[in-house]
């Protein structure tokens, strides 16, 4: 009899007509072949075997670098279930639109059917995921992001516990490009894109949005954010986890050389995008990273940025997009040296500076986690590590102060909700503009975010130590326009003063948006950040915030009767507190 799995895939099959289908065992071997078909096809190049082994460079389609949210959709049967932040198609009608281009979307082509495990193999925290796919890219890439192949299998066994996802390049027209998702049936189609973020189905299409909203069924927390231990003097690790949109420094943060490490303060990488969250027994939430490798933004990341991730990159890596020098080495702006002399652009012709940036501003690089040094013993613990606090972050030139703790769990879950932070290149469309994106989840979240928030509020009462919520921005402009805070390394001092407030310590003035930093509560000993930037730094201007009130306030209302009435509740308790604090 044939399995849950055969069945999928013989019907997958029947749909796309591949030439031959082959199961994906994981091995060395198979990652090889991967590799040759994608060299012959004349889009990846091998970097130089001695600095870069085992490393090459793939060029996408042009037209296929990024996110592409516009096209993506969630296909619940009611669409007040998909809600008002995400694009929804009627699960009947998707299927036939989106069937039409799967319609023998693959002869001619091989179908690799990828089984994978989500997290750890031996953890209860854990799901198997299936991916058919006609990319050896993807393949390749599903390799170095998951525990795939035979594992998987394992796992698997003869049961329907399998989240599965079809996936076909298509023929990468983007008019004809769609990231299908169905929530109902725990179900995901792709076609017309390779890119990562549309196409590897086990990252944002199920670990985030399947996976957030089985969470919410069965209890559990699916989100958008890295994991990291901060060790203090004497060795205890603290496990925090931290919610930023997409290409703005989870990579980084995650993987910190702490400005403080002669002070004992050292950071250790769990994940840095994705995290699964149970409660335990001890009565924590307890996170796992789904994935096993890093797909992180290249440009931007260099010896002073992030040392590890540069550490880790010398091989094993996929990049993508990336320039090419003479040498055959990865270039990128950024990487901390000058272009040089003779460089080839990500899109394969030779560059100069008249021809924009060498490397596509949101090129790639996809590495094993376990090449990184700032790994944490703990990664793969199967029972998790048990977070003590959450942040939240974006990009904000102006209102957000460097770091601010919420009063309590309903209030922190308001600021997530009302976070905004400056577009980036990590999705297509406009980069800069600021919008809303609550707990960094707005293009991930699986249904409706006004039940989403529910969710939060629901597992605040659930969790008997639930994690404080904290925001900090990193990205706050003084009036010449440059960054008031040095950020990367320098990071670990807000991330220390986050542990002391967690401790009951760390000096603290009450403002109407929560606790800031007093003036002398940071320790900011070896650092060059004068009093006037400080202050700025941690200003709250009720100026600002009166703008912010407004703006945030149109955000909600587009969730109408089905905003929780403890997030309208949190929003008149800041407005009173600022009215309070400035009479006007
Ligand atoms: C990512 C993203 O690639 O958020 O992690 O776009
Ligand atoms: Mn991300």
């Amino acid at each position: 009899m044939a399995t849950p799995l055969e069945t999928w895939v013989e019907e997958a099959a029947q749909l796309t007509k591949p030439d031959r289908v082959v199961y994906c065992d994981g091995s060395e071997a198979e990652y090889r072949r991967m590799v040759d078909l994608m060299l012959r096809a004349g889009d990846t190049f091998t970097l130089n075997e001695k600095t870069y082994p085992n490393c090459h460079l793939h060029r996408s389609s042009v037209n296929d670098v990024a996110r592409t949210e516009r096209v993506t959709f969630i296909c619940s049967r009611d669409k007040d279930d998909a809600g008002p932040t995400n694009n929804w198609m009627d699960p009947d009608a998707a299927k036939r639109k989106v069937g039409a281009l799967f319609d023998g979307a693959m002869r001619g082509r091989t179908m690799y059917v990828v089984p994978y495990i989500m997290g750890p193999a031996n953890s209860p925290i854990s799901k198997v995921g299936v991916e058919a796919t006609d990319s050896p890219y993807v393949v390749a890439s599903m390799r170095i992001m998951s525990r795939m192949g035979q594992v998987a299998l394992d796992r698997l066994g003869p049961s329907n516990e399998f989240v599965p996802g079809l996936h076909s390049l298509g023929d990468l027209d983007p008019m004809r490009r769609y990231i299908v998702h169905f929530p109902e049936e725990e179900l995901i189609w792709s076609v017309g894109s390779g890119y990562g973020g549309n196409a590897l189905l086990g990252k944002k299409c199920f670990a985030l949005r399947i996976a957030s909203v089985m969470a919410r069924e069965q209890g559990w927390m699916a989100e958008h954010m890295l994991v990291l231990g901060l060790e203090s003097p004497g060795g205890k690790v603290t496990y925090m986890g931290a919610a930023f949109p997409s290409a703005c420094g989870k990579t980084n943060l995650a993987m910190m050389v702490s400005a403080l490490e002669s002070q004992g303060y050292r950071v250790w990488t769990v994940g840095d995008d994705i995290a699964w969250m149970k409660i335990a027994d001890d009565g924590y939430l307890h996170a796992i990273n789904p994935e096993a490798g890093f797909f992180g933004v290249a440009p931007g990341t260099g010896m002073h940025t992030n040392p590890n991730v540069m550490r880790a990159l010398h091989k094993n890596t996929l990049f993508t997009n990336v320039a090419m020098t003479a040498q055959r080495e990865p270039w990128w702006e950024g990487i901390g040296s000058d272009p040089p002399a003779e460089l080839t652009k990500w899109k394969g012709e030779k560059w100069d500076s008249s021809k924009g940036p060498a490397a596509h501003p949101n090129a790639r690089y996809t590495v094993p986690a376990k090449q990184s040094p700032s790994i944490s013993p703990k990664w793969e613990a199967p029972e998790g590590v048990p977070i003590s606090a959450f942040i939240f972050g974006g990009r904000r030139a102006r209102v957000a102060p460097l770091v601010y703790e919420s009063f309590d769990w309903q209030h922190g879950v308001f600021v997530g909700a009302t976070m905004a932070s400056e577009t980036t290149a990590a999705a297509t469309g406009d980069v800069g503009i600021t919008r809303r994106d609550p707990m960094a989840m707005l293009p991930f979240c699986g249904y409706n975010m006004a039940d989403y928030f529910g969710h939060w509020l629901e597992m605040g009462k659930r969790i008997p130590h639930p994690p404080k919520i904290f925001h900090v921005n990193w990205f706050r402009k003084g009036a010449d326009g440059k960054f008031l805070w040095p950020g990367f390394g320098e990071n670990v001092r807000v991330l220390k003063w986050i542990l002391e407030r967690m401790e009951g310590r760390g000096a603290a003035q009450e403002t109407p948006i929560g606790y800031v930093p007093a003036m002398k509560g940071l320790t900011l000993d070896g650092l060059k950040v004068s009093d006037e930037a400080l202050d700025e730094l941690l200003r709250v201007s009720p100026e600002d915030w009166e703008d912010e009130l407004e703006d945030s306030k149109q955000f909600l209302m587009k969730f109408g009767a089905r905003l929780p009435k403890e997030i309208r509740e949190e929003h008149a308790k800041l407005s009173r507190r600022f009215h309070r604090a400035v009479p006007v």
